[in-house]
């Protein structure tokens, strides 16, 4: 008899205090992050700096842990995750964000942006706070931009020299028809394939060649099975710290601001070690011998791209005084 009421007096203060201890960390708020690269990579770092600082900055009362590497699955789908609400921060490129949200894709028409700086200026103009408002509207709510460069065209085949010359090649892209029409353009083939797949498909030939930034090309070891890289510097797309809107509308007025603080200084901080990063991935590709060219006159990889523009304002005619706002930029 007594060992029994014993019994049930265990299990019931092991049950209360499972409550308790579920109620504990209710008090804290605990958000998952997702992001696509590896340990060292600028957006890692700066993303580990995100945690902290918000942890700080909310003397506890938000967690974020993040999830490097991918581990939380493709970036197309994560996307998806922390519109619904089910992941609460992605660290994501807009490339891929353009299938869901339209004012995105003005982003990665190609040759849109003359340099970093110039998309920095684009961002922060009215233009910018078109596509932010796209985001908000469909479950993102993009913090502050960080940098991914521009990205060029790498192969396993030969020097790009000249639009012909990705004639017949079939070149991994993001997940975007604007890619795959921007290869098309120039001949190619172009094909949508997740990130973490694109070293195995270089190496066994499923494609020719792909792009992207000297930090990806060097992170991935895609140089390793792609041995030229050819500075076409096609694209140049932001990336975001981006909040579920639903996990958002969780937070007191202090917590969003300290959040927010949190996003604009882990950005400086991406953005200082990104450009460090370029340069040495850069020479780190150089000097394992891959055959870099650089592109005197881009004028004729631009001309290709008209019709890809064409295209583009003819499907999203309502986007063509948005895009002429961004190329006003000065
Ligand atoms: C990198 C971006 C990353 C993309 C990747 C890709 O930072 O978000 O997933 O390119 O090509 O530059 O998929």
């Amino acid at each position: 008899m007594f060992d029994k009421s014993a019994g049930q007096l265990i299990k019931a203060l092991v049950v209360a205090g499972v409550a308790i201890g579920v109620a504990g960390a209710a008090d804290a708020k605990e958000w998952r992050a997702w992001n696509i690269h590896v340990e060292g990579y600028p957006n890692t770092v700066a993303m580990d700096k995100f945690a902290e600082l918000v942890k700080d900055k909310t003397g506890g009362s938000l967690e974020i842990t993040n999830y490097h590497g991918g581990v939380l699955g493709n970036q197309p789908d994560a996307i998806e995750q922390v519109r619904i609400g089910a992941l609460e921060v992605g660290n994501f490129n807009l490339g891929p964000m353009g299938t869901v949200i339209p004012e995105t894709n003005v982003v990665s028409l190609p040759f849109i942006f003359k340099d970093l700086p110039h998309m920095h200026r684009v961002l922060g103009s009215e233009a910018g706070e078109v596509i932010k408002q796209g985001m908000m509207e469909k479950g993102l709510v993009p913090l502050a931009w960080y940098d991914s460069g521009a990205r060029s065209f790498y192969n396993s085949k030969k020097p790009i020299t000249q639009p012909s010359d990705v004639s017949g090649m079939k070149i991994r892209v993001m997940n975007n028809e604007l890619f795959t029409g921007m290869v098309g353009a120039l001949g190619g083939d172009g094909s949508p394939m997740a990130f973490s797949e694109v070293y195995q498909a270089l190496k066994t030939g499923v494609v020719d060649g792909a792009e992207n930034n000297w930090p990806s090309f060097e992170s991935t070891g895609h140089f390793e099975v792609a041995g030229y890289y050819s500075l076409t510097q096609h694209l140049i797309i932001p990336e975001c710290v981006c909040i579920s809107k639903t996990a958002w509308d969780t937070l007191s007025d202090a917590e969003k601001k300290a959040v927010e603080e949190a996003a604009v200084e882990s950005a400086t901080l991406q953005q200082e070690l990104w450009a460090k990063r370029s340069e040495q991935s850069k020479q780190k590709v150089i000097d394992s011998g891959v055959n870099y060219n650089e592109i005197a006159d881009k004028a004729a990889f631009q001309d290709a791209m008209k019709p890809v523009y064409a295209k583009y304002i003819e499907a999203n005619p309502a986007q063509a005084d948005l895009i002429a706002k961004m190329q006003a930029v000065e």
